[in-house]
């Protein structure tokens, strides 16, 4: 089994907008509300891949209790942590005329010492029986940027393996913990190494001086120009198919998703990383974060280039 983490939780509201203007009254054309942050995201897809997986985060209040039911109606095992905060709403505003995507997202409820606990405890449960663990996202407030290296532990500790996907100083707390995958974006990269952009050199700079964690699986995703890997000291780059974006929101949980399908169903990297952006690219093809259709999945899988760099 996969478990995925959410520890900030969110419900995903999508406006879109025939125009979006600052300072002025903005009528919503259509509107999409999903379970989401990005552990439930990659949940979704894994789901939708025939993936057996269990969702875990804290939940809170009516947001909270909206996320149980939802996970509920996709049929989604859920072992939440119940705290009295409120889960957060993230907003993404998309306006058609300017073909831009505006998010607003929310901090998320407070967790305490005792909640905390009780999470590592759930945690460490699942992990005894699940091969890997994702875990997702930002932190809500409460925790300390030490936590998810302290979930990757516990993770180790059972023997199962620790995927994360998270940015700023968490992450480089997670780098000491030497977790099995990490996976930043491009933007989250050059944030953590300090500069405003980064280029695909430097990414690769980057991930050949990051050889000193024990880290057996490095992915930076490109948004729609793919990714570049580090994989058991090889480098590939991966190229999705173009298409025609709809929402990218999600497509990169959606991204990991295939990824993990892939080695959870014993399958080589180079197949793994098809899979990889074939979801994410599939992801981006629907109005919903974190939600691909089947066969578009299917069919994208065998447009996607992946090539080994030397
Ligand atoms: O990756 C997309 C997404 O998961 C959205 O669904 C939204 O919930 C957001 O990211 C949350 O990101 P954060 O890093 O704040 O946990």
């Amino acid at each position: 089994m996969i478990t995925t983490v959410t520890l900030n939780l969110a419900i995903d509201k999508t406006y879109y907008m025939a125009s979006f203007e600052k300072n002025r009254v903005n009528r919503v054309n259509q509107m999409h509300i999903e379970p989401g942050g990005k552990g439930i995201n990659v949940a979704k897809v894994l789901k939708t891949l025939n993936i057996p997986v269990t969702v875990t985060g804290f939940a809170g209040g009516y947001n909270g209790a909206f996320l149980s039911e939802s996970m509920d109606l996709l049929q989604i095992e859920h072992e939440f942590v119940h705290v009295s905060g409120e889960s957060r709403i993230c907003l993404n505003v998309i306006d058609k005329q300017k073909n831009e995507s505006t998010e607003i997202l929310e901090k998320g409820p407070w967790i305490n010492h005792e909640q905390w606990n009780q999470l590592k405890k759930t945690l460490d449960a699942l992990a005894s029986k699940s091969e890997y663990i994702v875990l997702s996202g930002s932190l809500p407030q409460g925790l300390t940027n030490r936590s998810y290296a302290e979930l990757v532990k516990v993770i180790h500790a059972q023997g199962a393996k620790a995927v994360v996907d998270t940015s700023g100083a968490p992450f480089k707390e997670v780098l000491m913990a030497e977790p099995f995958l990490i996976k930043p974006n491009q933007e989250e990269l050059a944030q953590i190494v300090g500069v405003d952009q980064i280029s695909e050199d430097e990414v690769v700079h980057t991930l050949n001086k990051w050889r000193k964690f024990k880290i057996p699986i490095m992915i930076v995703t490109l948004g729609k120009d793919g990714a570049i890997v580090s994989a058991n000291d090889k480098f590939y780059r991966v190229i999705p198919p173009p298409i025609n974006v709809v929402n990218s929101v999600g497509s990169g949980d959606s991204f990991a998703a295939g990824f993990i399908a892939g080695l959870y169903s014993g399958n080589k990297i180079k197949h793994c990383l098809c899979m990889a952006a074939a979801a994410g690219a599939a992801n981006a093809l629907t109005k919903k974060a974190g939600s691909i259709a089947l066969e578009e999945f299917e069919r994208l899988k065998t447009s996607v280039k992946v090539f080994e760099l030397s």
